[in-house]
């Protein structure tokens, strides 16, 4: 297999977080998002969507979204498994992942773009900003590039994001009541699907995720860093990511 991916990604995470469950070989291909080569054609024919990830299964056979590959990943390679047998918990964990897709990482992508993206789209002349647009398939996210490019985010709405963003501490905080994971007595892809969006909120409002103000997660928090998984997926801070880019800036100059 090959996974076509971006290392700060929370989709691309959430699919290396699974591979490394299941124990899986790839081969890791990098997609610049700065570079916009998720709307390269070449790209296209893997994911019409033009975001990362995209799994090639076998020579010339793709799949997209996240959730959909992760589901598949479970369902090659069973052990071992990380969807419940019970229907009805089964449905929970469904309707949990989608919560994470629509309500949690809109949020994570204004805090994240703001950060990593909107310094360099900010300086492209207006002719440059169309045909980078030109190639863009969703009208969501043309609107969310030229967003990014010519009307940053403000503060408040960065802070309303935030607020937004951390709603999933006090979900899950509800959810672990009565298991260590969020879905039966197993780790499964509904904790899969929150460790990258609690891993970037353990760098920005860490104090969310403190034992007093979130106990449960807190312990959650505490139990998937002692994945092996967790390792091999690597989750890198952005913070550092973003000194090693200056570093690496700096050095070439
Ligand atoms: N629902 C999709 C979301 C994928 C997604 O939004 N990927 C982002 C990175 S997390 C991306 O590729 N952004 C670049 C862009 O929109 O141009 C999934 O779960 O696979």
């Amino acid at each position: 297999m090959r996974l076509f991916h971006a290392w700060l990604s929370s989709a691309s995470r959430r699919v290396r977080l699974c591979l490394a469950e299941k124990q899986i070989d790839y081969e890791s291909v990098a997609v610049d998002l700065g570079k916009q080569e998720q709307h390269a054609p070449a790209f296209l024919a893997m994911n019409p969507n033009g975001v990362v990830p995209a799994l090639e299964i076998a020579p010339g056979r793709f799949l997209h979204e996240s959730s959909t590959i992760c589901e598949f990943l479970d369902d090659i390679q069973p052990t071992p498994p990380l969807r419940p047998v019970d229907p009805y918990a089964l449905a929970q964990l469904r309707n949990f992942v989608r919560w994470t897709d629509e309500k949690a990482l809109p949020n994570l992508l204004i805090l994240n773009w703001s950060l990593m993206l909107q310094p360099m789209a900010r300086q492209w002349s207006d002719e440059e900003l169309q045909q980078k647009i030109a190639r863009i398939p969703t009208a969501e996210r043309r609107e969310a590039w030229v967003r990014i490019a010519r009307q940053p985010y403000s503060d408040e709405e960065k802070a309303e994001a935030r607020r937004k963003l951390l709603l999933l501490v006090d979900k899950m905080e509800a959810m672990l009541a009565p298991s260590a994971w969020l879905i039966g007595e197993h780790y499964s892809l509904a904790d899969i699907a929150a460790v990258p969006f609690i891993a970037r909120i353990a760098e920005i409002a860490p104090e969310a995720l403190d034992a007093s103000a979130s106990p449960r997660v807190h312990g959650w928090w505490e139990a998937v860093r002692q994945r092996p998984a967790f390792a091999a997926a690597r989750l890198q801070a952005f913070g550092e990511v973003l000194q090693q880019r200056e570093h690496a800036s700096t050095a070439g100059h």
